[in-house]
């Protein structure tokens, strides 16, 4: 079988719910993907930055093998003897009390919503039914009702309805705008540190900082979806550290696993989440042995290989060298250590032409928000795989 022959089945059997580039991977090693007719790509993508480790991790493989050979999942109506050292070693790694650990990134902010809500009611006393959380717009937190529900684009929530009430959208960035939304019943702020899918939209220089003044001075939880800009991938482990800011919840995700399955976690503090009690919530996978393995191995990875230095280290070397292009078609070139937006100008159009010139030139890269085109690339990349890279990225973007 060719390209075109593993496309067509796809597109015969599965929802067309992408658009991806006509390229079938077949194998994956550190930075590296291979299609199915043996031709070699640098990931610039990284699956929207859950291989933050690169592809297959031999530590993280290892001790996913490890524990196949032992036991994979036992539900929670019994102990098992992975889930208690992750849930210490995650919340000792992030500082937090507690955590909830789901799978998807989508059911971490539903977990996180939830928690803000019980929250709301049972300590800042919030009428039943009554709670709010405040959103920003052109934020993107995941594909259930209520993820779409507090979306601001159309595509992800139109002919989805009756959607989850209680949400408020604000413009991101905007301290004045928060100030204003809140009411008695707000019990959460809940945001993105960068928004990814926004296009990469790093907020103004304090935000962070005005955003956890403003929480506290209204007794209102502040919510970090991390599930993409954590783990290390913003040149920090938690985007929020940027601008010394804890969050009351944090969600995380994607590179929890290193790619290699659905983990994700909401993380917070006994005044919240002491605040379950049995029933309340659960997951049939939620904290299973082998995600629990999986997972202690992925945050030793990146601690063990300083991801969120080298992130910073080679995401600044890496802006300095797509900026040295001066590239006739970029309008801005945003983004916080490997997490980077090319914005093309207004007149140049969508960014998919120019991700399908690179994926000519090997390097697999995806258009974000139409005219941006994401980079973000697995932190263990090195400076000679980057310079490479600039230099291909040159002869597409170049003059
Ligand atoms: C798709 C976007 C990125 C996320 C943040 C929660 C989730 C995501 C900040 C939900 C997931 C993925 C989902 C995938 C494409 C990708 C994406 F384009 F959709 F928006 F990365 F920017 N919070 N993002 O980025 O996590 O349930 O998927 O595990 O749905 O198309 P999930």
């Amino acid at each position: 079988m060719h390209t075109a022959d593993y496309i067509d089945l796809e597109r015969t059997y599965a929802t067309h719910t992408y658009t991806p580039l006509d390229v079938v991977l077949s194998r994956g090693e550190g930075v590296w993907v291979w299609d199915v007719e043996g031709k070699k790509y640098l990931d610039c993508l990284s699956a929207y930055s859950a291989l933050n480790q690169g592809h297959r991790h031999p530590h993280i493989i290892a001790a996913m093998i490890e524990q196949a050979g032992r036991v994979t999942l036992t539900s929670r109506a019994f102990y098992n003897d992975q889930f208690p050292f992750l849930a210490k070693e995650l919340c000792e790694l992030t500082g937090y009390d507690m955590l909830i650990m789901m799978n998807s990134g989508a059911e971490a902010v539903e977990a996180g919503i939830k928690s803000a809500r019980l929250w709301g009611y049972q300590v800042k006393g919030i009428p039943d039914n009554q709670a709010e959380i405040i959103v920003c717009g052109h934020n993107f937190h995941g594909r259930t009702i209520t993820a779409i529900s507090l979306s601001t684009t159309p595509l992800y929530k139109k002919d989805f309805g009756p959607l989850t009430p209680g949400f408020k959208p604000i413009p991101f960035g905007d301290v004045e705008a928060l100030e204003a939304a809140i009411t008695p019943n707000t019990a959460g702020f809940l945001m993105e540190p960068i928004q990814g899918e926004g296009g990469v939209i790093v907020p103004p220089d304090g935000y962070l900082r005005a955003v956890r003044e403003i929480c506290d001075r209204h007794n209102v939880l502040l919510l970090a979806d991390e599930i993409q800009t954590g783990l290390g991938r913003t040149g920090k482990l938690f985007a929020c550290e940027w601008e010394d800011v804890r969050p009351d919840i944090v969600l995380i995700g994607k590179a929890l696993s290193g790619g290699m399955m659905p983990i994700s976690a909401a993380l917070g503090d006994h005044e919240i989440m002491g605040l379950y009690k049995p029933g309340m919530h659960g997951s049939t996978f939620g904290g299973n042995p082998m995600a629990s393995a999986v997972a202690r191995a992925a945050l030793r990875v990146i601690v063990d290989e300083q991801l969120s230095e080298r992130a910073q280290e080679m995401g600044t070397y890496f802006m300095d060298g797509l900026r040295a292009i001066d590239s006739p078609y970029v309008a801005e070139i945003r983004g916080k250590g490997l997490l980077v937006g090319v914005v093309l100008k207004d007149e140049v159009g969508d960014a998919r032409p120019f991700c399908e010139q690179l994926q000519e030139r090997g390097i697999l890269a995806h258009e974000t928000h139409e005219t941006v085109i994401r980079f973000a690339p697995p932190l263990i990349i090195t400076r000679d795989v980057l310079d490479w890279a600039i230099g291909e990225i040159a002869t597409v973007l170049g003059r």
